[in-house]
């Protein structure tokens, strides 16, 4: 059978190197679609984790992952060796920056080079992790080319963008759109054939380029927004002007317009980085990437931005933020999830604490962070009281605010978590 044949009989085996929250959701549409999958991973406790049926994605719940793996749809292993049984293989691997801000391609490559030790004829490769445009094509082609199978002949290659957005329950791996982007027409045609057989919408792409830059683009516009509308806050600071009320107005606007918010920072393992990615590859074409360099400085910024208006903050009350006890309310990068990777959070504790403040911090998603030279503990709610400021700066739904607002003496909402509050002890971004 061709591996055409072979996909639309769903007897490919399919593989899928790196477990994440991208790999394991991926993972499991496709079984779910009754195809054979294997999942490839370092991480023993990952690899045993799956094999017990027991989730650690929070997309994933057991109770979906479990009767796949009982019936034997999915299987999970640290054993590259697995390689050699498959059909496809998606790749979705870390692709983080160096502290250089370079793009850190170690991981993409370690999982390149285990594949091109196995590749054999008839294999469709599909590169997910977020890249910078040519990846696919400059380094990761020419390494399983090595073996000396053809591309679009013996085996086939794309990109596809992974667009996962943890936590959001209205869009998820299966009703995402997925675009693909082949090395030749025909490796296209492959891509786009294997993601229809477990996903809603496909969207094929004529290269590996431009699937790579789409998702780039996605990002990057996220970003540079972030940071305009971070200036626009600042601005309005100046002029004593509610940024806030100003957003929700022009949002009004039915076209021509779309509302992104002010906050501490940016983190995430997406958006501060992805960007990055592409500056790096057009600073090669000699082409300047002012937008991102200059929205990065400006998101850069906004840790500082709240640590002074946290000094002016005290400053009202005639306390100086050495020895005040300064409570941080939040401090994943986003509401509502568990993640603290490149929280603002960290920068905006580290600044006042230079500034000799005694930091202590509330958040039910986290129970401890991890700082320069020290660990830090979740409080109680109960520290909110004795707190001489509390800083709002990631706005959990399941926060009580009502409760903040009759305890805390004085509060900096960087997220407007208390619009329509009024009370001379909130000072707003
Ligand atoms: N942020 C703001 N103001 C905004 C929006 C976000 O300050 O108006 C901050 C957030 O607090 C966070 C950071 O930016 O610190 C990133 O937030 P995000 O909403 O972009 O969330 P991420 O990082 O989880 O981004 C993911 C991305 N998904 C993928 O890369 C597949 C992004 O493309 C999605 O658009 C985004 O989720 C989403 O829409 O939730």
């Amino acid at each position: 059978m061709t591996l055409s044949e072979k996909i639309q009989a769903k007897s490919a085996v399919v593989g899928v190197v790196g477990l994440g929250y991208v790999g394991l959701p991926l993972a499991v549409e496709f079984a779910h679609a009754g195809f054979h999958v294997v999942g490839i991973d370092l991480n023993e406790q990952k690899v045993a984790r799956v094999n017990a049926g027991d989730s650690y994605v929070g997309d994933v719940p057991s109770s979906v992952l479990a009767p796949l793996v009982e019936q034997g749809l999915l299987k999970a292993t640290t054993d590259f060796a697995a390689l050699a049984e498959l059909d496809t293989v998606n790749i979705a691997v870390p692709t983080p920056l160096r502290k250089t801000k370079d793009p850190d391609m170690s991981y993409i490559v370690s999982a390149t080079e285990e594949i091109a030790k196995y590749l054999h004829s008839g294999m469709l490769i599909i590169l997910e992790s977020t890249t910078y445009p040519g990846t696919t094509a400059e380094l990761v082609l020419p390494m399983l080319e090595k073996s000396g199978l053809k591309v679009g002949e013996d085996f086939y290659l794309c990109f596809s963008p992974e667009r996962v957005d943890p936590g959001n329950a209205k869009y998820q791996t299966k009703n995402i759109p997925k675009v693909v982007g082949g090395t030749t027409p025909q490796c296209t045609e492959l891509g786009a054939l294997f993601y229809a057989q477990a996903l809603e919408h496909v969207v094929p792409v004529s290269s590996t380029q431009v699937a790579e830059m789409v998702k780039l683009l996605e990002n990057t516009f996220r970003m540079i927004n972030i940071g305009l509308v971070n200036e626009i806050a600042v601005m309005c600071d100046g002029m004593g002007i509610n940024v806030w009320e100003v957003i929700d107005a022009a949002a009004t606007k039915p076209f021509g317009f779309m509302p992104f918010f002010p906050g501490p920072g940016l983190g995430g393992h997406c958006i501060p980085i992805d960007p990055f990615y592409l500056s790096w590859k057009s600073k090669q074409s000699g082409i300047e990437a002012r937008f991102i360099e200059l929205a990065g400085y400006i998101n850069g910024q906004m840790p500082h931005f709240v640590a002074t208006k946290v000094q002016n903050a005290l400053n009202e009350e005639g306390k100086a933020v050495k020895g005040s006890k300064i409570v941080i309310y939040g401090v994943a990068y986003k509401r509502d999830i568990d993640d603290v990777r490149e929280s603002p959070a960290l920068d905006i504790i580290h600044l006042l604490k230079k500034r000799g403040a005694e930091i202590q911090y509330v958040d039910p998603y986290i129970p401890q962070i991890r700082l320069e030279h020290e660990t830090l503990h979740a409080s109680s709610m109960d520290v909110i009281g004795e707190a001489d400021c509390v800083v709002i700066v990631t706005d959990h739904k399941q926060f009580d605010y009502k409760a903040l607002v009759r305890d805390a003496k004085l509060i900096v909402d960087t997220r407007n978590a208390l619009k329509g509050v009024q009370s001379e002890k909130i000072f707003r971004l």
